[in-house]
């Protein structure tokens, strides 16, 4: 058989490409080096925030918001509770960009969200102490996606619709002409029309088969669960939040499901091969003292820390995404560089790289996300 599109990678942009193409009709064929979900990739620890006012520039919010409206369909379609709209708030000082961005974003798109000051914040959310020199901006309609809960639904829909999964699956060979895909695997051999690569941290590695190597510096990264006040931090009564003072870079989540508040530094991390195990939690004196000073100055010095966990963000240099055609071969789309802030966006890169394999175009602006930016 010869599938429409065959899937390098079956992660969340994957999975969800794999299932906007198999509602569309198309054959396709899901590639993984991993069982998805699976906790070696950038989608697992429960959480993941989708806000829509955006930080890293205005030019997202359309995507954004895409991306909320098929959280939405999906959340009802699945009926598993995949999106909490625990509204977001995004704190930043004079000389954050990123809160410019995100006040610019209001702005041009009319979002629904205030302009909040230090005092208004901690006393709305007593789970806050911030110093006065800061500010926030908060939207009521985004929230906190559940990734793990995701990738399942997107992995049982698409099976339903038909979907073939080859997971721990290694790829020997990669033959592109153009007539066909050749995937070569230890014990299958895929044929596709279309190729989309969706690999991640290993996009380098299945590119390096076709002779191509993209800007891509995969990082080690940490998040950390606190054991909190359920009446203070509970999904309820607090949001999930964003930090940038313009010297560092935190974010944060509301408990859900009692599981404690979890927290992430956004900014640095250890450089890591693709291939290279991640050095377990705590290997780093950084994991928890970093997270932990920040609760403690700026939320509660009682709050406990009860686990970590490590997992990679693959970075372009400028932190955009790449979403474009491989040179030279206009049947291969590529979607990598998710840079950490990607998870929210992959029910709308999904959709829209489906559109492109089978109609050639998408109404989403990538632009900004070509490769053509680094050349
Ligand atoms: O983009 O909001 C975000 C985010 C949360 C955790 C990592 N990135």
């Amino acid at each position: 058989m010869i599938y429409d599109i065959a899937v390098i990678g079956a992660g969340s942009m994957g999975l969800s490409a794999g299932y906007y193409l198999s509602k569309a009709g198309k054959t396709v064929a899901l590639i993984d080096s991993n069982d998805p979900p699976h906790s070696e990739g950038s989608h697992h620890g429960e959480t993941r925030i989708i806000r829509h006012a955006y930080g890293e520039g205005a030019a997202y919010v359309p995507l954004a918001l895409r991306s909320q409206e098929l959280w939405n369909d999906l959340n009802q379609t699945f009926n598993q509770d995949i999106f909490h709209q625990t509204g977001v708030l995004n704190i930043g000082g004079d000389n954050s960009v990123f809160l410019q961005n995100v006040i610019q974003s209001v702005r041009q798109y009319r979002l629904q969200a205030e302009i909040l000051s230090a005092k208004q914040i901690n006393s709305r959310w007593h789970g806050f102490r911030l110093p006065d020199h800061l500010m926030g901006v908060y939207e009521t309609n985004s929230g906190v996606l559940m990734s793990e809960k995701v990738l399942q639904s997107y992995r049982d829909l698409a099976t339903a619709l038909g979907a073939s999964f080859y997971t721990n699956a290694y790829i020997h060979h990669l033959d592109v002409t153009n007539q066909h895909i050749t995937i070569q695997l230890s014990s299958d051999t895929i044929k596709a029309k279309q190729l989309i690569i969706t690999a991640g941290k290993g996009t380098n590695q299945i590119l390096s088969l076709l002779g191509y190597e993209l800007p891509l510096f995969p990082v080690r990264k940490t998040f950390s669960w606190f054991k909190t006040d359920e009446s203070i931090y509970h999904s309820d009564a607090f949001p999930a939040w964003s930090f940038d003072n313009g010297n560092e870079k935190y974010y944060g989540f509301p408990s859900i499901d009692n599981a404690g508040i979890k927290i992430g530094r956004h900014d640095g991390g250890h450089p890591v091969k693709a291939d290279e195990a991640l050095k377990t939690f705590g290997t780093y004196r950084e994991d928890k003292e970093d997270v932990s000073q920040f609760v403690h100055r700026y939320m509660s010095p009682n709050i406990q820390h009860s686990q970590g966990k490590v997992c990679t963000y693959t970075n372009t240099p400028d932190g955009d995404f790449i979403i474009d055609r491989l040179p030279n071969y206009q049947h291969v789309l590529v979607a990598c560089g998710f840079s950490g802030h990607g998870f929210k966006f992959s029910s709308a890169v999904g959709e829209l790289l489906s559109q492109l394999a089978i109609r050639g175009e998408t109404s989403l602006d990538i632009s900004p996300f070509s490769l053509n930016r680094f050349v």
